[in-house]
């Protein structure tokens, strides 16, 4: 009798405890790449807003749900979520992006946000694409960021000397051309000169004879 009391409530621990475990949020391959979705309630249920790369928040207090087209205040209500693959976001504490922050928050479940202390608690929210990392930038985001700015700008500075070069050599060029012109009709004039001059001079002999 002991034996199967204990395996009663051995039984039912196991199927208390993985609960938690078991998410009832709708299977994460329904959740459209590139978006996610926040809910009023654990396991993603209640009042739900959806989520993209170009979602930002600055007060869930006063939204404005296009989708409903009407404002809504939601703000310290979020108790779950979904985000969807290639999108991430930071939820903040407080509103305009300020307070602690969680994230960033990237592909998942978060069925219950109590577990990590973040239930009813978040006021803004900002998301941006997994790839481009349009977020929050850490020391080495902006270190790549900076050196890929420097290379740009050196590139551009080589291209200005290469166009300043190619310029100056158009230049000679022109000039070269100009001057053999100038050139040649100088000696053609010059050549029509000595011809008329003889001319004259055989003019004159024969007017003489
Ligand atoms: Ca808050």
């Amino acid at each position: 009798m002991k034996k199967v009391m204990l395996s009663v409530v051995v039984l039912g621990m196991m199927i208390l405890f993985s609960v938690p475990v078991w998410s009832a949020c709708p299977d994460l391959g329904t959740i459209p790449n590139g978006t996610g979705v926040i809910y009023g309630d654990t396991n993603c249920r209640g009042w739900r807003i959806a989520l993209d790369a170009d979602t930002k928040i600055p007060d869930l207090g006063n939204f404005y749900d296009r989708k409903a087209g009407r404002s809504v205040n939601v703000k310290d209500k979020i108790t779950s979520m979904q985000i969807g693959r290639g999108l991430k976001c930071d939820f903040y504490d407080d509103t305009h992006y300020r307070g602690n922050v969680l994230g960033p928050a990237e592909y998942g479940n978060y069925p219950d946000l109590a577990r990590n202390g973040w239930d009813n608690k978040i006021s803004s929210i900002k998301c941006y694409s997994d790839s481009s990392n349009r977020g929050r930038e850490t020391d080495r985001d902006r270190h790549n960021r900076e050196g890929l700015e420097r290379d740009n700008a050196n590139r551009e500075r080589e291209t200005q000397r290469d166009r300043d070069d190619r310029e100056r050599e158009m230049q000679r060029d022109r000039d070269d051309r100009e001057r053999i012109e100038r050139e040649r009709l100088e000696r053609e004039r010059s050549d029509r000169e000595h011809n008329q001059t003889i001319g004259e001079k055989i003019d004159n002999l024969l007017k003489n004879k």
